[in-house]
């Protein structure tokens, strides 16, 4: 058993101060020299081995003090190197030599060569395929690198820090030499080599220093990086004003490169990313895209003090790092763009992917205290949960008392890897406030669930609030505590307007937050003079799932007046999974489909109301997606009813608001000349969504392939594609637009994944031929991760009904090609698994042909330790 638990944690017995890395890079066989000053740690046992970690390493070489060692000094294990008799007081150097084959590692971690570049992927263990090391976060070193290569084939040669040296050498080869300066661990090592263009700015910091700024991409592509550049100064910008986060090196660099695992990846100087989270014009990429590049840039960048000059101890610590950086970006997003917009966007994506994670069999805590495999914890959990764990702690302190909190934890824990504890520690020293309840967040898994009911005494205008709060069991959990809940509540008037009692009792109230911090707790609000809609979890204070039987009147009430623009949509939402639940459940039973006129009504009055921003509108107006409405069932699942019901209900909100639509799909804006800000994004949201809906209404696929026809930008086009690809499936028009697509972008592979993900998520049973067809596509390559995420990952994730036929087809087509993909990339297998992680609230066909094909998988015994992982929990 391999597994890894957070109480076996123990501090090298050595320490490592400085390494001096050589790279001779080859396509098929580069030697990687290292030399590593260590010392023996004062207190740790005198006689201890020295044991670095390795994995499929050619050992070429080995000596201490520049003396080779002999073998019976050392010991070579598949995964590790162990070194007897070392010395004790004195410090010494060893030199590691190993040999690695970059072209032939489809891991895509550690070192590869695809394309034509070098380039590498150390997080969270990949360090250890280049080189013998202690590839553990909490062992900090100086790093000095140097590379050796080809000139022509290689001009480029970067790693982390300050180029120090560069000089050309014989047989037409050159190097390059790096030094960082700041102590960092192996998993932010970088190097990339190869040929590629470059785009180049400055920032000047705000103590006066200028950094360079270089992003580097495929030639020909540097008109597509501008965006990139420009969000990264945004994002520099506004960590110094907002967090007084100033950047450290003399130079910033960024790689863009189209076979990559994740989407990026925050090395230190030297982030590497996905093309596809940095490249975007008008023509190629959608408002979406470039709302993703805006955030992710930042959000590596902001790693550099939130994760870099202070990392995590241990991987179980992974969301120190990653939930805090993902606040930031949130916050980043929410200052840029519109606040209320991103945080419905934040709600769906939790909801869409968190929630799901944590109600089924992979649910883990926040911080894990075990793993089998730590790729596999890269998750919703540990960033998005994580993100709002740390909201939670500013929403309970406060925007000011927040920053003093990371004030302290900055000043205290610079150049350190810590823990969650110290994390928090950092928080009460600041404010005093004491929050070892609210710690468990942290440390108990699943979503909170929380079930209001309220009562109204007329005569003396109170209001009683009862809140019950429980947490479902998770695998290894059963027993769940209260947990320590910030409920930000308004209370909305009959006219509409904000109401404010005069006294509460029951517990703590401050500003608009209510902390709920037992099983059960009773709050009473006085001196309101009317009953009001009670509206809870305004602006998402807490991930939790709420309960709460609210007349409906007083939903229609806080989706029309709220003055928090998140509860308004939430409200709209809410009745909306009611309407397409109950429309479900008649179609299940062959009954005549109900759509509740309060649903039409509403989002006609959405659609009209000028006052609200076009964004929040486009948000309101969607109606929740397949996959949520099966969520909301829960249990028994049927694809093809919630298919079938959902068409239904659209339709009719179509009809209904057909005036509206028609008025909102003709906009001024289509004409004016593109701008990517998040305002005119709104209006192109907002006028294609009105698109959709009128194609339901009229049932006529011409609007749209003149959309499509006309369309100056990826916004527009695609949503006509989806339009056309969607709703008129198999039309002559959507043929033409299709076959258009394909021609216009044939050698874009990033934008034809657009294209991929459209015809993969078309629903119905003839979803797998298509899928099947598209494989052989010459677009297709199952060695590139944004090709394989874009057709098998959409289909298996966003297609309920093709997915999920009830012949169990798919799920026999999926295994296989997951049995395949393993022997290739196991990170990426693993991760494409997770799609059927909720096959036990299928309906009972579905499910037991989902199990037989899972088993089939299980029963493989040569599956990577990634998917071993995923399908042993998945089926436990
Ligand atoms: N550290 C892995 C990529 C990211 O979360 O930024
Ligand atoms: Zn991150």
């Amino acid at each position: 058993d391999r597994t890894v638990y957070l109480e076996d944690y123990r501090p090298t017995d050595f320490v490592l101060e400085t390494v001096e890395l050589i790279f001779e890079l080859g396509e098929n066989l580069t030697t990687v020299g290292s030399e590593m000053r260590f010392y023996r740690r004062g207190g740790a046992d005198q006689s201890a081995p020295l044991v670095l970690d390795g994995d499929s390493l050619a050992l070429s070489g080995l000596a201490l003090d520049g003396k080779p060692l002999l073998p019976e000094r050392y010991e070579q294990k598949h995964d590790k190197l162990i070194i007897h008799d070392l010395p004790t007081d004195e410090p010494f150097t060893l030199t590691v030599k190993t040999r690695i084959k970059p072209a032939e590692n489809t891991q895509l971690l550690g070192l590869y060569r695809t394309n034509g570049i070098y380039s590498t992927q150390c997080e969270a263990e990949g360090f250890r395929r280049i080189s013998y090391f202690y590839d553990r976060p909490d062992v900090l070193a100086v790093y000095t690198v140097t590379i050796i290569a080809d000139k022509a084939t290689s001009p480029l040669l970067l790693s982390n820090g300050n180029l120090v040296e560069q000089k050309e050498l014989e047989d037409g080869r050159h190097m390059a030499k790096w030094h960082d300066p700041f102590p960092k661990p192996a998993y932010l090592f970088a190097l990339v080599a190869g040929d590629l263009g470059m785009i180049e700015d400055k920032f000047t910091t705000m103590s006066r220093r200028d950094v360079t700024l270089r992003l580097f991409v495929e030639h020909g592509k540097e008109g597509r990086a501008g965006y990139a550049m420009n969000s990264l100064k945004r994002a520099m910008k506004w960590d110094e004003e907002r967090f007084g986060r100033e950047y450290d090196l003399d130079i910033f660099m960024i790689v863009a490169v189209s076979d990559f695992n994740m989407g990026a990846m925050e090395n230190k100087g030297l982030n590497i990313f996905n093309d596809r989270l940095i490249l975007a014009d008008p023509e190629t990429a959608t408002d979406d895209d470039y709302g993703r590049i805006e955030a992710v840039v930042a959000h590596e960048y902001f790693h550099n003090w939130t994760g870099n000059r202070i990392t995590c101890r241990d991987w179980f610590q992974l969301s120190l790092k990653e939930g805090l950086t993902v606040y930031r970006e949130h916050e980043f997003s929410a200052d840029q763009r519109s606040r209320s917009v991103i945080r419905v966007e934040e709600v769906k994506f939790l909801r869409a992917h968190q929630f799901p994670e944590d109600s089924g069999p992979l649910a883990h805590p926040v911080r894990p205290t075990q793993y089998l495999e730590i790729d596999n914890f890269y998750t919703t959990t540990v960033y998005e949960k994580g993100s709002e764990v740390s909201r939670m702690i500013a929403t309970i302190l406060g925007q000011d008392n927040f920053r003093k909190g990371l004030d302290l934890y900055f000043e205290r824990h610079d150049g350190g890897a810590v823990t969650i504890e110290d994390y928090l520690k950092c928080f009460e020293d600041a404010t005093g406030r004491d929050l070892s309840h609210f710690a468990l967040w942290y440390h108990q898994a699943g979503t909170p669930e929380i079930t209001a009911s309220s009562e109204y005494d007329e005569k003396v205008g109170r209001l009683s609030l009862t809140l019950s709060q429980s947490t479902p069991s998770t695998p290894g959990q059963k027993e769940k505590k209260p947990l320590h809940i910030p409920l930000r509540t308004g209370f909305i008037g009959p006219n509409g307007d904000d109401m404010e009692p005069s006294s509460v009792s029951g517990g703590e109230r401050r500003d608009d937050v209510l902390h709920l911090t037992k099983e059960h707790q009773t709050f009473v609000f006085e001196g309101l003079g009317a009953r009001p809609a009670v509206s809870l979890n305004r602006d998402f204070s807490a991930p939790v799932k709420i309960e709460y039987d609210l007349p409906k009147e007083d939903l229609v009430r806080i989706a029309q007046h709220e003055s928090d623009l998140v509860a308004r949509w939430d409200a709209v939402n809410t009745l909306a999974l009611n309407t397409l639940a109950a429309a479900t459940r008649a179609c299940q039973s062959g009954e005549t489909i109900p759509v509740d006129p309060a649903l039409t009504d509403t989002l006609t009055g959405f659609a009209e109301d000028d006052a609200l921003e076009p964004a929040f509108k486009a948000l309101a107006l969607t109606l929740p997606s397949e996959l949520d409405i099966g969520r909301r069932i829960g249990q028994d699942i049927d694809p093809d009813a919630i298919h079938l019901a959902r068409n239904t209900v659209r339709d009719a909100v179509a009809k209904a608001g057909h005036k509206a639509f028609s008025a909102l799909s003709v906009s001024p804006a289509e004409d004016a000349p593109f701008s990517a800000d998040a305002e005119s994004a709104g209006k192109r949201a907002l006028r294609n969504i009105a698109l959709s809906y009128l194609a339901a209404a009229n049932g006529d696929a011409t609007p749209a392939k003149e959309a499509y026809d006309r369309a100056t930008n990826m916004t527009d086009r695609i949503a006509a594609l989806r339009i056309l690809a969607h709703q008129f499936t198999g039309a002559a028009e959507t043929k033409a637009a299709l076959e258009d697509y394909r021609e216009r972008f044939a050698r874009e592979p990033l934008v034809l994944d657009k294209w991929f993900t459209t015809q993969a998520t078309i629903a119905g049973p003839d979803a797998l031929e298509r899928v099947q067809n598209l494989m052989s596509d010459t677009a297709f390559d199952i060695g590139n991760p944004n090709r394989v995420r874009a057709l098998v990952g959409a289909f298996a994730s966003s297609n309920p009904s093709g997915f999920n036929r009830p012949d169990g087809a798919a799920y026999s087509f999926f295994a296989n090609f997951i049995l395949t993909s393993d022997k290739r990339n196991p990170t990426l297998t693993a991760r494409l698994m997770t799609a059927m992680r909720s096959f036990s609230a299928l309906e009972k066909t579905r499910r037991e042909k989902a199990l037989i094909e899972l088993e089939r998988i299980a029963s493989h015994d040569d599956l990577s330790r990634n998917l071993r992982d995923i399908i042993d929990r998945m089926l436990k």
